[in-house]
């Protein structure tokens, strides 16, 4: 049998080094548990960063994609297939909003709402030629083309990945009076995720999200929301920009849209913004594939009952509730987070983020983390309370708390 290390070693051999995965390989994986080659079970805490939010092997969207695996997997867009209009037309309507654009990876959908702001700038708002402004936030994560770590503020990202792409203005998150501020006539949209996940789970104060709201419409500028990682029940909501009452002008959506069975994004707006593309200005091979809609459309169904919403609400409160003791402990220095999703700041004093993953690991727990000190949790919305409590029991004692 091949050991854990010698499938780490081919893999190093054979593959770039743009990922410095925990030293663990999985071979098979349900609910929120995986399985090593060895055998051993690991509570998930991670699920594909949002992606697996009904959890590995849902019985769901697996027998949605081995039904369509029978029928037909890809047409290309030249030609219609029989899941197409269903997925637009119940995305569209879970969105309430009125089209759809699909695409595969979040980034990919990412690009697609920029060239849809930049579009909407040129032909409805007439912002001059070539002129059109984007505002970002400071730490924010949309994905990692060019163009997208053109506007990071994460060094890492960007460098060695120039020349970069212009357009963009950044403002740190938050701070409603910088965006304002940064507003001009040229501005198409303000591009930001409703919770910033890579940057460490930090939720925006209390009004920040309705007030870009009021000002974009104000100021004739589409309020574009990256929910790749926020949506679809993660914070025990449809969306995250719920939680404030907030509609955007468009959703970006991808992860979970495909269940972690399939890569699936898409972005969704009104006819006004997504309906000024004519053939042949954007696309994608695999976009609105039969096997991607017919997941999809599983996923749309889980989604409309409410029922993974209402648990990460449920079991979302309860996991801040056992988090927070450990900030007076000392071994924590902060908890950040809403739903079933957490970012904990380690205290120095227990060790960095990658040093607590590995303790974590050896306790079959698997987490990961991000910028140093913090380690993020998002298990599978699907977890138990009780593999949710006996997680957070080995994280108290990989922390000594
Ligand atoms: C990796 C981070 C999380 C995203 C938001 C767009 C995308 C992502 C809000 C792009 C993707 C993934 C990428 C993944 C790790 C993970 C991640 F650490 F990279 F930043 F979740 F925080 N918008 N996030 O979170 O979607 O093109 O990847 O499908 O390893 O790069 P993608």
């Amino acid at each position: 049998m091949t050991s854990p290390e010698e499938f780490i070693a081919a893999a190093e051999a054979h593959s770039a080094h743009n990922y410095h995965p925990l030293p663990v390989v999985v071979a098979t994986a349900e609910g929120a548990w995986m399985t090593d080659v060895a055998g051993r079970r690991y509570l998930d805490l991670l699920a594909g960063y949002s992606a697996l939010n009904f959890g590995h092997g849902n019985r769901r969207l697996l027998n949605a994609a081995r039904t369509q695996l029978e029928r037909v997997t890809l047409t290309s867009r030249a030609f219609h297939h029989d899941r197409f209009a269903d997925f637009c037309t119940q995305l569209a309507e879970l969105c309430g909003m009125e089209l759809v654009l699909p695409m595969n990876t979040g980034a990919e959908a990412v690009e697609t709402a920029i060239k849809t702001a930049r579009k909407w700038g040129y032909r409805v708002k007439g912002v001059p030629d070539g002129r059109a402004k984007i505002i970002v936030a400071g730490g924010n994560f949309h994905g990692r083309t060019t163009t997208i770590v053109s506007f990071s503020t994460d060094p890492e990202a960007r460098a060695d990945f120039g020349p970069y792409t212009p357009g963009f203005a950044i403002v740190p998150y938050g701070d409603l009076a910088a965006l304002e501020a940064a507003v001009d006539d040229d501005t198409v949209a303000v591009l930001l995720e409703p919770i910033q996940g890579e940057a460490g789970v930090l939720v925006p104060p209390p009004g920040y999200l309705p007030g870009v709201r009021a000002l974009t419409r104000n100021r004739n500028v589409l309020f574009i929301a990256d929910e790749i990682q926020s949506g679809l029940g993660r914070t025990g909501r449809t969306f995250a920009c719920e939680h404030e009452g907030v509609v955007p002008d468009v959703y970006v959506l991808g992860k979970a849209l495909g269940g972690g069975v399939v890569p699936v994004s898409a972005v969704v707006s009104s006819r006004e913004v997504l309906g000024l593309f004519r053939p042949g200005e954007h696309g994608s091979t695999f976009g609105g594939n039969p096997l991607a809609c017919a997941v999809a459309l599983e996923v749309i169904a889980i989604l409309r009952t409410g029922e993974f919403q209402q648990r990460a609400a449920e079991l979302g409160d309860h996991l801040h509730r056992e988090l927070a003791p450990l900030v007076d402990g000392g071994a924590v220095d902060a908890v950040r987070g809403r739903g079933l999703w957490a970012g904990v700041d380690i205290n120095p004093s227990r060790g960095d983020g990658r040093a607590v993953s590995e303790r974590l690991l050896a306790r079959g727990v698997l987490v990961k983390d991000t910028h140093g000190a913090t380690i993020r949790i998002a298990p599978p919305l699907v977890i138990s309370k009780e593999d949710l409590d006996w997680g957070l029991g080995r994280l108290r004692g990989v922390l000594g708390a």
